[in-house]
């Protein structure tokens, strides 16, 4: 089955943090394709699959990059598709560099950005979801069912000094 959701990156040292996305997008059983495609290093490529995306079967596209990250607003640039950019906190400058290259961008051309990290490359996996769960009740059941128990976890254990 066609994945919904692309996952990519701009390279391989982005997993530990893209995988987040993978970790909530597997919890609630929604199918994607994981690439490294980099805006610098493959510019070709990148611009081959943006513009293939939608086509294939993709319904959103999430993008995540460090330092002068231009993956996701170049990918938006290329296809009509919702595309979700997490800023991946980068050595030199913390991320601060990652999320300014994905966040301001220019009217007319959206990337919805996400927070820098690995919260924000799990939420960027939460909101395809919330995306492909308007037309799919199962998934809208589970998404309710993931939000209940994150809050039944909270109210059954205030206490901040116990696990
Ligand atoms: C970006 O440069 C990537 O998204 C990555 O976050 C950063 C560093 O890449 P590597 O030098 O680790 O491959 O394009």
């Amino acid at each position: 089955m066609q994945p919904q959701v692309a996952l990519i990156m701009g390279s391989k040292s982005d997993w530990p943090t893209m995988e987040a996305a993978a970790e909530i997008m597997d919890k609630l059983g929604v199918a994607y394709h994981v690439e490294v495609v980099s805006a610098h290093r493959t510019p070709n490529k990148l611009c081959e699959f943006a513009e293939a995306a939608a086509e294939k079967g993709f319904k959103v596209i999430i993008g995540g990059a460090g330092g002068a990250a231009h993956l996701p607003g170049m990918v938006a640039a290329h296809t009509r598709l919702p595309v979700l950019g997490v800023p991946v906190q980068s050595k030199a400058l913390n991320g601060m560099d990652s999320l300014l290259s994905i966040v301001q961008m220019p009217k007319g051309v959206a990337v919805g950005t996400l927070a820098i990290g690995t919260s924000g490359a799990f939420n960027a996996g939460l909101l395809a979801c919330q995306i492909l769960a308007n037309n799919d009740p199962q998934l809208a059941e589970k998404i309710e069912d993931f939000r209940k128990e994150q809050t039944e976890a909270v109210l059954e254990n205030p206490d901040p000094r116990e696990e």
